[in-house]
């Protein structure tokens, strides 16, 4: 399954094209706007996302509710483009028309942003050219091309989840989730204001959040995607590019302003002795070969081993500040302060959304480049087959 996503944040619409998928999967645009919802909310979003309501149009792929095997084309309109027309005109200037009269270009590359080495790479001296594309607003179409593949893992048996762990340096006790379910877990988060399973740790996120708007400031944070179901052996130690945990790392640093990624234990196992890092393997004839516990996350060797997958990317603060950094006008050359641009103190809950869905991405890639039929029912029957091989290995 391979997929491209298209689009500015302030042109006419955002474009995903999915290729690959298995066909006789249902397919719905209720279920991908139901995601497209989650990724607009949590406590620390800016005034864009009371401008925008995300629902998607499904354009080719799907009939009667099925998709058929070729590509299916997602796209959501930006409620924005009406207010931006001639900024973002798509038709060439008129003879009459100076160029310097479109209204918010841009010369003041902000610190922590694509601005100014994307205008170096790309030869654009009004920089909303690279702003327009380096947005989080790509992140629209992540979550949508996500929906579908969480609807792929989902009929196989495999269900995600994420949820916010810290924000602006607030953490979450883990005991509040350790022994939720998916399902609970899921529950709690959905009517959380950040998607944080801890109420005491929630509160103290929330008044972060508030008080860095206050100060003009931007904060980050830490977000965990965990995934149940999935068979022991996808990915491979047998080649570098075939290691899943490179796949998902890589797909967690794809985000917007990641800037990490840590697996089971991650950066802890640094600090502690082999002995309290590897998993004691067992057996038992309901649930074949399981981990005592589940310290390496899911993955050893390259490979699912049949464990939860867990894993968790740090976002840093979004560097468009209300709070002025130092910065040079391209043209003048001259230092100014950053003039103030519209901006979300904090998208950490958001993130922990897209992670999910980028996540659900990477893993469906990798499932379907080892299982290669070409219809849903077949592709149960393959795994359905292999979970009970590996039981009785
Ligand atoms: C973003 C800046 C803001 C955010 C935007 C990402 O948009 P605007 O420039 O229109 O104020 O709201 O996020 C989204 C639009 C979104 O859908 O998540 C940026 O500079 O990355």
């Amino acid at each position: 399954m391979r997929f491209f996503t298209a689009g500015e944040s302030h042109g006419p619409q955002l474009t995903a094209i999915i290729e690959g998928l298995p066909a006789q999967m249902d397919l719905t645009v209720e279920m991908i706007n139901k995601e497209l919802a989650r990724r607009q909310g949590g406590h620390g979003r800016g005034r864009r996302m009371q401008i925008e309501t995300d629902e998607v149009v499904i354009s080719s792929g799907v009939r009667h509710g099925k998709t058929l095997g070729s590509p299916v084309t997602l796209s959501v309109v930006n409620d924005d483009f009406k207010h931006w027309t001639k900024i973002m005109g798509i038709e060439p200037l008129g003879e009459d028309q100076d160029p310097a009269d479109i209204k918010r270009q841009i010369t003041r590359p902000r610190p922590g942003h694509a601005d100014l080495v994307g205008g170096m790479k790309y030869g654009h001296r009004d920089l909303r050219n690279v702003l327009e594309r380096s947005s989080a607003r790509e992140t629209t179409m992540r979550v949508a091309v996500g929906a579908v593949a969480k609807k792929f893992l989902e009929e196989l048996g495999i269900q995600t989840v994420a949820h916010v762990h810290e924000i602006g340096g607030v953490k979450i006790d883990p005991s509040s989730y350790e022994d939720l379910t998916m399902e609970q877990l899921r529950e709690v988060i959905e009517n959380d204001p950040v998607y944080c399973a801890d109420p005491a740790a929630s509160k103290k996120m929330v008044a972060a959040i508030d008080d860095a708007k206050e100060r003009g400031d931007t904060i980050g944070g830490v977000v965990e995607v965990i995934i149940e179901g999935c068979p022991p052996g996808i990915g491979s130690y047998v080649q570098f590019d075939r290691k899943l945990d490179s796949k998902l790392a890589g797909a967690m640093m794809s985000i917007n302003a990641f800037k990490g990624v840590e697996i089971g234990l991650g950066f802890e196992m640094a600090r502690l002795p082999g002995s309290q890092v590897h998993d004691e393997i067992q057996w038992d004839e309901e649930n074949g070969y399981t981990r005592k516990t589940n310290r390496l996350g899911g993955l050893e060797g390259g490979m699912s081993t049949g464990m939860p997958i867990t894993i968790k990317g740090v976002m840093k603060p979004i560097p468009t500040l209300y709070k002025p950094l130092e910065s040079v006008d391209i043209d003048t050359k001259e230092p100014f302060v950053a003039t103030i641009e519209r901006s979300d103190p904090c998208a950490v809950p958001a993130a922990s959304v897209v992670a999910e869905h980028v996540i659900a991405t990477a893993l469906a890639q990798a499932i379907m480049e080892e299982y290669r039929s070409d219809t849903i029912d077949g592709l149960k029957k393959e795994i359905d087959a292999v979970r009970q091989y590996v039981k009785e290995f």
